[in-house]
Formats: C-alpha cells, sequence, structure tokens
C-alpha cells in the first residue's frame, strides 16, 4: 500500500512477522530493536524479497536518548502507522517473591519505553493532521493472573495509555487502536523464563496458542479499514483461551 509503518520489536514474534506481512503487502518499513544482526538481517531479506524500503533503527526504547536520536535521523518521518510492540515479561512469581531487576525491566520497556516512541513521533502525525498508532496490549492488561503481577500492571497501563491517547489525539485525526493478543508462541515465554527453553515450552504444552502470523494477520487487518473507522480495543485468543487465566488444556 505504499505506507510507512514504524514497528518496534522487529526482531522477533510479532514485530518480526507484522514487519514481513506489511512488506508483502507493498508498505515501506522502518524496523526497530535492540539486535542488530537480527534488524540488518531481516532488513536484507524484505528488501530482496519486495523491494521496498526498509529502515533498520538499533535502540533500546528504555533510553529516551537513543530513542530520540533514532527517530531524528529518519529522512522521512512522515510515519503512516506506527507499532508499539516492543515488550517482554520478565519473571514469573508471587508479588512477595519478584525482583526489582525484573519489575524495571518490565515497567521501563512496555510502559515508558512506548511513552519515548510515541512522543518523539506524534509531533509529526499531529502535523500531518493524520496516523494511526497501534498499541500492543495483552489480555494481562484486562484481567490479572496468578504471578503476572507486575507483568499485568504494565499492561494495564498501556490500557489506559491507549485510552487515553484516543481522547487527546481525537482533534488531530490520530486513529489509535490497542490490540490485546492472549498466549502466542514466540520468544516472550523465553525471555519471561530468562532463557530457560524447556520451561517456554511447558507453557504451551496441551493447547493450541496463537502463532506471531495470527497475531500479525490482525495488527495489518486494523490498518485496512476506511478512513473514517478505527478499532479502538480488540481482544484475540485461541480457541483454546477464554481470557487471560482461563486456558482450555486438553
Ligand atoms: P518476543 O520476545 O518474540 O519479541 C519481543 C520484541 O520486543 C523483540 O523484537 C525485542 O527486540 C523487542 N524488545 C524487547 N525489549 C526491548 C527494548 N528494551 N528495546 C527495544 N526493543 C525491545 O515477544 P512477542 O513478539 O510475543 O511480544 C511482542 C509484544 O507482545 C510485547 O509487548 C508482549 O508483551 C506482547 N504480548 C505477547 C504475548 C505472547 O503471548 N507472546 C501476548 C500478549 C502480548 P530486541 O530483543 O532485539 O531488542
Ligand atoms: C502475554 C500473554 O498470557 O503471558 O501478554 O499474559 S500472557
Amino acid at each position: 500500500m505504499n505506507r510507512n509503518i514504524f514497528i518496534t520489536g522487529a526482531t522477533s514474534g510479532f514485530g518480526k512477522a507484522a514487519a514481513k506481512l506489511f512488506a508483502e503487502k507493498g508498505d515501506n518499513l522502518i524496523i526497530t530493536g535492540r539486535r542488530k544482526e537480527r534488524l540488518d538481517a531481516l532488513t536484507k531479506e524484505l528488501i530482496d524479497k519486495y523491494n521496498i524500503a526498509v529502515t533498520p533503527l538499533c535502540f533500546d526504547v528504555r533510553n529516551n536518548e537513543e530513542v530520540v536520536n533514532a527517530i531524528n535521523s529518519l529522512t522521512n518521518k512522515n510515519i503512516d502507522v506506527l507499532v508499539n510492540n516492543a515488550g517482554l515479561a520478565s519473571g514469573l512469581n508471587r508479588i512477595q517473591d519478584g525482583s526489582l531487576d525484573d519489575w524495571e525491566k518490565m515497567i521501563d520497556t512496555n510502559i515508558k519505553g512506548l511513552l519515548y516512541v510515541s512522543k518523539a513521533i506524534m509531533p509529526f502525525m499531529i502535523q500531518n493532521k493524520k496516523g494511526h498508532i497501534i498499541n500492543i496490549g495483552s489480555t494481562a492488561g484486562k484481567e490479572v493472573y496468578l504471578n503476572g503481577n507486575v507483568y499485568c500492571a504494565s499492561k494495564h497501563a498501556v490500557d489506559a495509555i491507549s485510552k487515553s491517547m484516543r481522547m487527546d489525539l481525537l482533534e488531530h485525526g490520530i486513529k489509535v487502536t490497542q490490540i490485546c493478543p492472549g498466549a502466542a508462541e514466540t520468544e516472550f515465554s523465553e525471555v519471561r523464563l530468562h532463557g530457560d527453553k524447556e520451561k517456554a515450552k511447558q507453557v504451551y504444552a496441551g493447547y493450541q496458542p496463537m502463532t506471531a502470523e495470527d497475531v500479525a494477520s490482525v495488527i495489518y487487518y486494523v490498518t485496512t479499514l476506511p478512513e473514517n473507522l478505527c478499532i479502538n480495543d480488540l481482544v484475540l485468543t485461541s480457541l483454546a483461551q477464554a481470557n487471560s487465566f482461563y486456558v482450555e488444556n486438553k
């Protein structure tokens, strides 16, 4: 569609799958993440395959200076769609056993990182009187679950920020969509469980979770509606899952 799509956290999971889908549909991309080799490899793959423009920006969303410098380095700052996807869970314990380091990682990435990136991009959307911000929340931002505590809190914050953005940006004609996925098998659980691949696999045992491609197809879909329509908030799970804590194991 020849739009400019800015996706945070495109080195893995939803962000990577979304980048591939937008590219396949002919959009141009700005893809971000901390792992430079992965960004460079994806950039090359998408340019070779789809003949579109792809700009990789390597930065940590927790560092506002890096965020601002990266976005200022863009020659074309007319961004049609911002997908605020970069995020993580770190740890899965009772709150009394949680680590400060895990808590800070989640709060700094999922809340402050999303705000930093949005703050740097919103002025250009306001100037253009159009744009679409898609925030990746979670079912964990709708209902808490046992041991989810600070991750759930960070995604409840994304829920509140999305509602606020929608009101505050309305006068500028900017769409704000929150997509709240349930369980999807990506690198998410491996990161949450501090690299324990076996334990991460167990999270998805006994039921069929979503794939990154499932979620990417919905991210893409919400950008295809007529100009006058906006999906404000969308909860998405596999058929095995009813809410953030009820999953049918077979
Ligand atoms: P992945 O771990 O597969 O991907 C996470 C992405 O976020 C990576 O590209 C990673 O890039 C990026 N990221 C993490 N921390 C930072 C940082 N500090 N700075 C820049 N980029 C960062 O997980 P998912 O694709 O599953 O997760 C994507 C989003 O979806 C997250 O917000 C997550 O909370 C949310 N979510 C996930 C669900 C799931 O079940 N998988 C369900 C509901 C929501 P890099 O490491 O290269 O920086
Ligand atoms: C990620 C999905 O179920 O771990 O947001 O909360 S879950």
